[in-house]
Formats: C-alpha cells, sequence, structure tokens
C-alpha cells in the first residue's frame, strides 16, 4: 500500500509529536508562534480553504508578503492536499494575471499592499472564483467582475467554521504539493511542478547535511518565501528540525536585516551577491559588526559569490558563507561549498543525494582536464516538469537529468566553478530576466526602432541589464525617460541598468544581432 505523506503535516503536527511544541516556530512583527499555535492556524485556514470549496490538486495563487498569513497559507494550501502557487510580489498586474490564467487557480490570496496588482490579474482570469485579501477592506467587488467572490482574512477563516480539518488529505510522495514560476531560459514563465516528496528532501540533503540545520538555529533569510530559495531557507528547512525562522515582510537593507540579526540571535543567515555586497561596504553605524556575533553561518544563492565577498563577510563579521548553485526546477541547492572546506569562487561539490555531469554539445560527457561543459542534475527534488510546456520539457528535462543550462568546469580539488550561462538569459539579483521580455517592453515605446538587452558584469562580476537602443527615424531617444518607462510596465528588477543610443546594432550577415559584441562593448 502507498505510503501517505503530507509535506505540511511533516513540518508541523509532525513537530507537535515530536515534542517541538512549545518552542517557537516563528517569529513575526507582532510576535510568535509555538509549533504547536502554528499547526492549529494552518489548520484553521485549511478550514478556511475547504469552505470557500477549495479541493485537492487545486492551484491557489499566493501573492504575498513574508508574514503569517503567507506562511500559514502555504502550508494549509498543501495541508487540504491542494497546490500552493506563491507568486514573486514584484510583479505588476498584468504579469501577475498570466500566473492567474496559466495556473488555472481558482483561488487568488493578496496582501493588501498588492490589492492594485491582484484586482488587475483577477480581471483576466476566467477560472478565478475567489479573491482574499488581508486587512479589514477585502477586494473591491466592481474590479473582479460578477463570478468572483471578494472576501477579507477574517471571510476566509470565517468560512472555516462550518468545516473543521483535523487532518491532513491523504496525499503522498508523488502528489502536487508547490508551483513555482520561473522565466527561467524561454522568458515566458513556466510553472517548476514540485511533489510533497521534494520538500522532505531539500530539507534532508543541503538542509540538515550541508547546512547542518539543527532545532536550536535561528534562520533569516534575504530572498523571499516566494522563491525557491527563500522557502527552503525559511520553511522546509527550520520546521524540519523544529528550529526557528523570523519573517520579514520589509524589502531587505542591510541597516534593517542587521538589526533583526541582532533582535532575534540569528544562527542561519541566507543572502544572495547583490545583498552581501552592500552589506560588506555598509559603515558601522549602518551596519554594527556586532550585530552578527550570534550567526554561526552564511548561506549563498543566485549568483556565483565573488572571493572578495566571502572573504568581506569572513573579515568584517566572522563567518563563513558557504555559496552554493540550485534552481526551481531542484527546488533548492544542489551544488555547495561545505563548512571549513570553502574553495572561494566556486559553487563547491554535489550535495548528497544529487550527481552533476557537463556534457559537451555532442552530448558526450567531459571527464575532467580543465574542458567546461553544460551542467546536468540528477535528484530526487527535481521537479516532475513545467505545467503545459511540452516543448521546454523536451529540452529541459531528460530521463533522470536536468539540463541547467548553466556552463561549469570541474577543479582538481572535486570542485565546481560556474563560467557563466550557456544562452542569453540573465540573472540579476538572483532573479531570472529575460532580454526578449525586457526588450519588447523597450519596442513599445514610440521613439524606438530596435532594441538589445545584454548583461554586463558590474565591478563585482554581477550581471546588471543594459539595453542598446537604435531611435526611429526622426526620433531621439531620452535614457533616463526609457528607463521610467520600463519601470511603469515591468517589474522594476527588470529595467534596464543603463540604456545607450547608437545608430546600428552589430548583426551578421544573416542579420542575427551578435550580443556577444555589444557585451564587450559595454564591458570595455
Ligand atoms: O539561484 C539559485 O542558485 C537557487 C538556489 C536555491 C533555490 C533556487 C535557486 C534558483
Amino acid at each position: 500500500m502507498t505510503e501517505l505523506f503530507n509535506a505540511a503535516e511533516y513540518l508541523t503536527d509532525r513537530r507537535v509529536l515530536a515534542g517541538d511544541g512549545d518552542r517557537v516556530a516563528v517569529h513575526h512583527p507582532r510576535g510568535t508562534l509555538t509549533y504547536t499555535e502554528l499547526a492549529e492556524e494552518v489548520r484553521r485556514v485549511a478550514a478556511g480553504l475547504v469552505g470557500i470549496g477549495v479541493r485537492p490538486e487545486e492551484r491557489v495563487l499566493l501573492c504575498m508578503t513574508d508574514d503569517v498569513e503567507l506562511f500559514t497559507a502555504i502550508l494549509a494550501t498543501m495541508y487540504v492536499g491542494a497546490v500552493a502557487v506563491p507568486s514573486s510580489t514584484m510583479l505588476t498586474g498584468p504579469e501577475l494575471g498570466v500566473l492567474v490564467a496559466d495556473s488555472r487557480a481558482r483561488v487568488l490570496l493578496g496582501s493588501t499592499e498588492f490589492a492594485g496588482a491582484v484586482h488587475a490579474a483577477a480581471a483576466g482570469a476566467p477560472d478565478l472564483r475567489h479573491v482574499v485579501l488581508t486587512g479589514d477592506t477585502g477586494p473591491d467587488p466592481a474590479a473582479l467582475g460578477p463570478n468572483v467572490t471578494p472576501l477579507t482574512w477574517q471571510d476566509l477563516l470565517d468560512a472555516g467554521l462550518g468545516a473543521p480539518v483535523g487532518a491532513p488529505y491523504p496525499t503522498w510522495d508523488e502528489s502536487p504539493a508547490l508551483w513555482l514560476y520561473t522565466s527561467g531560459t524561454t522568458g515566458k514563465p513556466k510553472g517548476a511542478m514540485h511533489r510533497h516528496h521534494d520538500i522532505r528532501v531539500v530539507a534532508e540533503t543541503y538542509g540538515q547535511q550541508v547546512l547542518g540545520i539543527e532545532r536550536d538555529d535561528v534562520c533569516l533569510s534575504v530572498a523571499k518565501l516566494f522563491f525557491a530559495y527563500g522557502i527552503g531557507n525559511s520553511m522546509f528547512f527550520p520546521l524540519s528540525v523544529g528550529a526557528s525562522v523570523v519573517l520579514e515582510p520589509q524589502r531587505p537593507s542591510p541597516a534593517l536585516f542587521s538589526r533583526r540579526v541582532r533582535d532575534h540571535g540569528v544562527t542561519l543567515f541566507f543572502a544572495v551577491p547583490s545583498f552581501w555586497g552592500p552589506l560588506i561596504a555598509a559603515d558601522d553605524e549602518t551596519v554594527d559588526p556586532a550585530s552578527f556575533a550570534t550567526v554561526r553561518r552564511g548561506a549563498s544563492a543566485g549568483e556565483a559569490l565573488p572571493p572578495r565577498m566571502f572573504r568581506g563577510v569572513r573579515d568584517r563579521f566572522g563567518f563563513e558563507v558557504l555559496d552554493g548553485i540550485g534552481s526551481t526546477e531542484a527546488l533548492h541547492i544542489f551544488i555547495s561549498n561545505v563548512p571549513e572546506r570553502v574553495v572561494p569562487g566556486s559553487s563547491g561539490y554535489p550535495v548528497p543525494g544529487y550527481r552533476v555531469e557537463l556534457r559537451r554539445a555532442d552530448g558526450t560527457i567531459v571527464d575532467g582536464s580543465g574542458e567546461s561543459g553544460m551542467l546536468y542534475v540528477a535528484g530526487e527534488s527535481l521537479c516532475t516538469g513545467y505545467w503545459c510546456r511540452t516543448e521546454v520539457n523536451r529540452a529541459v528535462f531528460h530521463g533522470e537529468w536536468m539540463r541547467t543550462g548553466d556552463q561549469y568546469v570541474r577543479n582538481d580539488d572535486g570542485s565546481y566553478t560556474c563560467l557563466g550561462r550557456t544562452d542569453d538569459v540573465l540573472k540579476v539579483g538572483g532573479i531570472w530576466v529575460s532580454p526578449a521580455e525586457v526588450e519588447s517592453r523597450i519596442l513599445e515605446h514610440p521613439a524606438v526602432a530596435e532594441a538589445v538587452v545584454v548583461g554586463v558584469p558590474d565591478e563585482d562580476g554581477l550581471d546588471k541589464p543594459i539595453a542598446y537602443v537604435v531611435a526611429r527615424p526622426g526620433a531621439a531617444v531620452d535614457p533616463d525617460e526609457l528607463v521610467e518607462f520600463c519601470r511603469a510596465g515591468l517589474a522594476a528588477f527588470k529595467r534596464p541598468r543603463a540604456v545607450i543610443a547608437v545608430d546600428e546594432l552589430p548583426k551578421t550577415a544573416t542579420g542575427k544581432v551578435q550580443r556577444y559584441r555589444l557585451r564587450e562593448r559595454a564591458a570595455a
């Protein structure tokens, strides 16, 4: 008989059964939740979801800040056998609408500060039936249309009064639990589908065996819960061992996060290179190095951590940062540095439970000797594929292996170093940015005839999007205005950091833009 397994139960009820009921699970802006309180709150929200008609395997989309409502709603959705789809809170209304429509979500949960995007997204989603907002006001019925019921958070909880949930839905390892959208290599968002099993796998491999998370740890992550990196750091790892997490809804800044580290005695601190840089550079008044006295380990992902930053954190704050590489498709990190064996500038060694291969363009395997190859990974936490994307699935998933799109080299000591992307997609501040999407936005501007966006490394080697544009005949391009135009039509992190007007773009004889020449020009 198939053994039942529910990841939300594993992370809540099972901790209570293991004796952690009175321990703090969550520090949030208004107080704390013990494991017993968390488990109860999850069941209350679960009852509300059942009360409004959520059924197993249906998607529930969540566009929310890192706070108790999001934390409990993700767990509650999985508890009732439905699929949690946490989405980026940086998306515009139409961008969010694409995810609501693609996922066929019938329920959309939003934080009140994203009401504008939530209303706009709901307008174009035919399958949607309920929109819930935190706060007292609730969504505007006029903005939602006749088929969608607007609810406040309290309405959701009240809907559960007649539908108590005493036990998790009988899911098993293979049951769908979590979809995470990534724009990855094609630019069009794709929902990577994860099973209940994948959550236990990342907690028990990277979380417990590499990071070495223990019951007394206190975790704080710069990456939010809607990222694969963030949900592992802030939910799967701490709850899998009875540790605690600090939830911070506000945007991460060195000053704010160093205060949170100090106030909560954080022991495991998770960040990305675009945060480590400003943290190291901040003066002592903004960031008191003594605030980090309790941190025993840091973790980094998203982009390769420059050795300068590894040394900067160690020398100024006194802890080691374990850099690693993961992916939304693998749910978390699958190559990582390990404590006391860090090779600065490398991503480290394969995490226990994962296999990696470097392959040449013809598919043959690189066996060492400094030759680079495309990184492939196999492991138990790989997603089952992208929702409704047959063509991309065939290109990316090959039996148990996944093509990552990253070019890597294996060093003599067995560690792996990233050489960059094999395709044109950029990672900016740890988030995928599709040049094609930014180019389409720029091309909507009446003054622009042609546009190409390339990634250009800054002084730390971290990619920043730069746009080259050719003006229409008789028109002139104002770079600052074009950046603002992008900000208005795209999530802000996708905007080009500079716009360079040129008379023509370098092209091959067949008319293909030579992006590498623009990258070279920008870097010169
Ligand atoms: O970007 C990464 O390295 C990463 C790490 C963990 C989870 C997800 C991602 C994309």
